[in-house]
């Protein structure tokens, strides 16, 4: 009996870029949630654009409001930046963890001058992925009042699915900003969620802020759960066909996606010198997704 092939039931695998700490991988033979389309976009680490689709990690979210923020691109620099491997560890059971870190280089010290350390850790189970983003205030300063980091974070989730089916709950009865009529800060009016699963059939672009903190994205025959952590807020998003203007998006790509980015974007965050934030978000899969209508 023991000459028999051992049988190794490889689930998922994830494949995370050093170039933005973005996860541009997460499947399992059966299902490909978050693959990027086409090969791995290695054009946009030589032009500094960040990658359209999988996990990017958003740091300090949207066109900048703050007045730290003045010189930064939209969605800041920490998914168009080189981040450092720091390590891989096996935790208990199956899970493996894999720990990115970025400090300010002198092309970001250039536009944001705040001392900040980030660490980015993933974690592969063997039905989930989670992804956590540490914030430290690395200032120095003993001033009184304290010289708080203010930041703004948001994992911004490419979830693959059939665009014009696919449906986000639960976001009844929330309130969200509608940017497909703003994108100015403050612009556009709050609008209550009548719907008891919000889909993306048209041009999506919504803001709800103090969500319930965990989603289900589901379509026919599949669907995955987002459970998170110290995020208030999620943005639902799909351009449709103002996609046809974005680049970097295939034609038609807008119909394989619907983004459902968990995050703290609405106001901000703040973190005394020394201290640490973090925000955290696991995706499972939800293997017999029911259907809301
Ligand atoms: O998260 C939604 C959003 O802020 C949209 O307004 C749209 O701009 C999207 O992000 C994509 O932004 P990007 O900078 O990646 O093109």
């Amino acid at each position: 009996m023991s000459n028999l092939p051992l049988l190794r039931v490889i689930r998922f695998s994830a494949e995370i870029m050093l170039y933005g700490a973005t996860i541009v991988s997460w499947k399992s033979p059966s299902e490909r949630l978050f693959e990027l389309h086409g090969p791995l976009p290695l054009p946009c680490a030589m032009a500094r654009k960040p990658v359209r689709g999988g996990i990017p990690v958003v740091f300090l979210f949207g066109p900048p409001a703050h007045p730290e923020h003045a010189k930064l691109p939209q969605h800041g620099f920490a998914r168009s930046s080189n981040w450092s491997w720091d390590n891989i560890i096996k935790e208990e059971g199956d899970h493996v963890s894999v720990t990115l870190t970025l400090d300010p280089t002198p092309s970001i010290t250039a536009v944001y001058k705040r001392q900040f350390h980030l660490r980015f850790v993933v974690t592969l189970g063997e039905n989930d992925i989670a992804t956590e983003l540490f914030v430290q205030n690395t200032s120095a300063s003993t001033e009184y009042p304290p010289d708080f980091l203010e930041f703004q974070a948001l994992f911004h989730n490419y979830v693959l699915a059939p665009a014009n089916e696919v449906l986000v709950t639960p976001l009844q009865n929330l309130f969200y900003f509608d940017k497909t009529e703003s994108t100015e800060e403050g612009k556009s009016t709050a609008k209550a969620e009548k719907r008891a699963g919000v889909d993306v059939r048209k041009f999506t672009d919504s803001v709800y802020e103090n969500a319930p903190g965990s989603y289900e994205v589901t379509w026919p025959g599949g669907g995955v759960a987002i459970k998170t952590t110290n995020l208030k807020d999620v943005v639902v998003w799909n351009p449709a066909e103002t996609g046809s203007k974005m680049g970097d998006m295939e034609q038609g790509g807008w119909e394989k996606f619907v983004c459902v980015e968990p995050g703290h974007v609405r106001g901000y965050e703040r973190v005394a010198p020394g201290l640490t934030w973090v925000g955290k978000q696991v995706i499972s899969v939800i293997h017999n997704a029911r259907r809301h209508q």
